[in-house]
């Protein structure tokens, strides 16, 4: 092959619940484009990350967390987490170091029996385990599935991320730069802002609520007069109860979300921020098809 080529590929990220999917991406991308917290089913949609360098551009896929679903939203990530290995020129399948083997695996290693893409298994969160416990966790996860290299990193910290950026690149083939060498992301600014929103309630609030919301963008505009952007958006919940945790005694919590996010969005939009959030109650939204589609999970999404 002609030394000057570019190459390029998609590299889906698959793996169970909270392994740190969305944290290795955003390690890559070098800038927050998906969502972290520690409540497992964090991310929701597909969300591409675009790595570019001199002779290469990779498209990281990142993905929902593979589990059960209990409900027409979680039928919806699924779909995209199964979606995604179509079609990609990897898979790296990301495990979690401290967990090790659980069912959830299982089902995800069937899943990458019935695919021809070559599959890395990526091994995780490396800084919570003692090395020695490495290589028994390796040879337990080769016996179920012939990967192509195994890599451990630590996505938090970096460790290791170079060398597995590496073997990406060997495995890329040739073809076109898809996108321009600045473009982090395809998602619009619009669905990262409403994202970071709910990043913040995930970080803030407990049990029940972080599942039952989801935010949406009524207004952003830049405002001449004062040099900044306007940012209206509502968070939904699922009943009257959940109102009142996410609005807080006498508007706290709204007021912590808004002020932890607003830090973010001005980060992402290099400008000031005026930010406006409002709650509002959709009973049983994460089952009801249209309205699924209305906080932008649409079918052709996956
Ligand atoms: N100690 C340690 N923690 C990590 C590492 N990578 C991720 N985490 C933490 O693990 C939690 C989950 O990370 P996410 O990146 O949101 O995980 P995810 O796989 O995208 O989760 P879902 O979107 O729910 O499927 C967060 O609290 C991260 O800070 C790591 O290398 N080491
Ligand atoms: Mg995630």
């Amino acid at each position: 092959m002609n030394k000057n080529e570019f190459k390029s590929g998609f590299v889906s990220i698959i793996g169970r619940p909270n392994v740190g999917k969305s944290t290795f991406i955003n390690r890559v991308i070098g800038q927050k484009i998906a969502i972290m917290s520690d409540k497992p089913q964090t991310t929701r949609n597909k969300i591409q990350g675009v790595y570019t360098t001199n002779n290469s551009q990779t498209i990281f896929i990142d993905t929902p967390g593979i589990h059960k679903p209990k409900h027409k939203l979680g039928d919806f990530m699924m779909k995209v987490a199964q979606n995604t290995l179509k079609e990609v020129d990897l898979i790296l399948f990301m495990i979690n170091a401290e967990e090790g083997f659980g069912r959830g695996d299982e089902f995800i290693i069937d899943r990458l029996k019935e695919t021809k893409t070559p599959v890395f298994l990526i091994i995780n969160k490396i800084d919570q385990i003692h090395p020695d416990q490495l290589l028994p966790l390796i040879s337990q996860y080769k016996d179920m599935y012939p990967f192509k290299e195994v890599v451990p990193i630590s996505a938090l910290e970096g460790n290791n991320i170079d060398t597995l950026l590496k073997q990406i690149d060997m495995i890329l083939p040739e073809g076109p730069q898809y996108y321009p060498a600045d473009q982090v992301t395809d998602h619009p600014e619009r669905f990262i802002i409403t994202e970071l929103i709910r990043e913040k309630v995930l970080h803030l609030t407990r049990e029940e609520i972080p599942h039952s919301i989801a935010v949406v963008m009524d207004t952003l505009e830049r405002r001449e007069h004062n040099q900044s952007i306007y940012v209206g958006a509502t968070i939904i919940v699922e009943r009257d109860s959940q109102k009142g945790i996410v609005i807080g005694k006498q508007g706290s919590m709204l007021k912590e979300v808004g002020k932890r996010a607003r830090v973010d969005i001005e980060a992402l939009l290099g400008s000031k921020v005026f930010l406006e959030l409002w709650v509002k109650v959709q009973k049983d939204w994460r089952n009801k098809a249209s309205q699924l589609r209305d906080y932008g999970f649409r079918d052709d999404e996956y």
